[in-house]
C-alpha cells in the first residue's frame, strides 16, 4: 500500500518579523516546521503601531483646529470689511442728501427775492432762517450785496471803519486802507502808507493789480493784510456791486457790527425790530442815530450772497456759499450765478 501521506515543506520561520516570539508553539512535528492541520493564530497588532495611530489622531485634531481658527479669522475679517464699507456707503448717501438739501435751500432763499411781495416778507438782510427737514437741520441766510462793503467802491472812511470794526488797530488800518486803494487804482503812484509796485518788489511779492477786485480771496494778496484779517473782511464784503456805501436795512448784523460802532444791545434791538416789521409787513425801522457816519445808502443791488448749512441727524454737515445776480440773466433764466462754492 502506497503511503499517501504528503508533506509540504514551509520555509523555516527563522526570518519572521520582530513579533515571531508571539508564535504559538508547534503542536505537531516539533522540528521547526509547520504541517497541514497545524493551527496558527495571527498575533494582535504590536503595541508600537497602536501608539502611532494615537499620535496621528492628535495631529489631525490639531490641523482641524487650525483650519477652524483660520476660517473664524477669515469670517471675522470679512464681517469687519463689510461693516466699514456699509458705513462708508451710508456716509456718502447722507452727504449727497445733505448737499441736495443745501442746494435746495439756497435756491429757495433766492426764489423769495424774485417777487416784490415775497421780498418784503423775507428781506435779504442776512438774518438766519432755520427749519428741519427729514431729520436734518437747515440754516440759510441771504444778503443783498448792497448791505455789504464793496471792495471796489467803498470810500476811505468805510474801508477804515470796517477794518477797525473787525479788530485791526488804528495804525495798521491806515496802512491797509491805503494798500487796498493802491491795489485797485490804475496808477502806480504810492499814496501815503500805501503799496504800489516798488513796495511789492521790495517785499518779494507780485502786485499790485491796478484794477478792480474780481474775488474776495484777492484780499489775501494785498501787501500788509494778514490771512485772518482778509478772511474777516471777506465775510462782510462784496466785489459784485458798484455802491460806495451800505444799505443798513439790508446789512447783516456782522456788517452792522463792523461798520456802525453800535453796542450789541442796540444792534440786537434793531435787527429784531427789522425782522418784526418784515413779519407784519410794516415799514422797516430806521437805523439808530450814529456819530457822523455818512456811508449809508438806500440802494439795492439785485446781487445776493447766500449761505446754506445742513446738518444731518448723524452729524454730517454741508455748507454752500453762493452769489447770484438778477441783473442780465442768461436767456430763459431768472438769475445768473456768479459763484458757487461747496464747503464740507
Ligand atoms: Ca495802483
Amino acid at each position: 500500500m502506497m503511503d499517501c501521506t504528503a508533506s509540504i515543506h514551509f520555509p523555516p520561520l527563522k526570518n519572521l518579523p520582530r513579533y515571531h516570539h508571539h508564535l504559538p508553539p508547534l503542536k505537531k512535528g516539533g522540528r521547526g516546521e509547520l504541517r497541514i492541520g497545524d493551527s496558527y493564530k495571527i498575533p494582535p497588532s504590536p503595541p508600537l503601531l497602536k501608539g502611532g495611530t494615537e499620535r496621528m489622531r492628535g495631529m489631525v485634531l490639531v490641523i482641524v483646529l487650525w483650519i477652524v481658527t483660520l476660517l473664524a479669522v477669515m469670517a471675522g475679517s470679512f464681517a469687519y470689511s463689510m461693516r466699514v464699507e456699509t458705513r462708508l456707503a451710508t456716509t456718502m448717501v447722507e452727504r449727497a442728501q445733505a448737499r441736495a438739501l443745501a442746494e435746495a435751500a439756497a435756491a429757495y432763499a433766492l426764489a423769495w427775492q424774485l417777487d416784490f411781495a415775497a421780498q418784503k416778507q423775507w428781506p435779504a438782510n442776512g438774518d438766519v432762517h432755520e427749519w428741519a427737514f427729514g431729520g436734518s437741520r437747515v440754516r440759510v441766510s441771504i444778503e443783498d450785496a448792497a448791505g455789504r462793503v464793496s471792495l471796489n467802491n467803498a470810500n476811505t472812511l468805510l474801508l477804515k471803519e470796517t477794518l477797525l470794526g473787525i479788530g485791526v488797530n488804528e495804525a495798521d488800518a491806515d496802512h491797509q486802507v491805503a494798500a487796498i486803494e493802491d491795489w485797485r487804482d490804475p496808477d502806480d503812484q504810492t499814496r501815503p502808507d500805501g503799496a504800489e509796485s516798488a513796495e511789492y518788489r521790495a517785499a518779494g511779492r507780485s502786485g499790485p493789480k491796478n484794477g478792480p477786485f474780481d474775488s474776495l480771496e484777492e484780499l489775501q494778496q494785498v501787501l500788509g493784510i494778514d490771512l485772518e484779517t482778509a478772511r474777516r473782511f471777506a465775510s462782510v464784503a462784496t466785489v459784485d456791486t458798484r455802491i460806495s456805501g451800505i444799505n443798513p436795512t439790508l446789512a447783516s448784523i456782522d456788517v452792522l457790527r463792523a461798520t456802525t460802532g453800535l453796542d450789541e444791545k442796540t444792534l440786537a434791538d434793531y435787527v429784531n425790530a427789522r425782522a418784526q416789521a418784515a413779519r407784519e409787513d410794516s415799514p422797516q425801522p430806521p437805523l439808530p442815530a450814529m456819530d457822523g457816519r455818512s456811508f449809508f445808502s438806500g440802494s439795492r443791488s439785485g446781487v445776493y450772497h447766500i449761505v446754506a448749512m445742513v446738518e444731518t441727524e448723524t452729524g454730517t454737515t454741508v455748507r454752500v456759499e453762493a452769489v447770484a445776480s438778477t441783473q442780465n440773466p442768461p436767456p430763459g433764466q431768472m438769475v445768473r450765478w456768479l459763484s458757487w462754492r461747496l464747503a464740507p
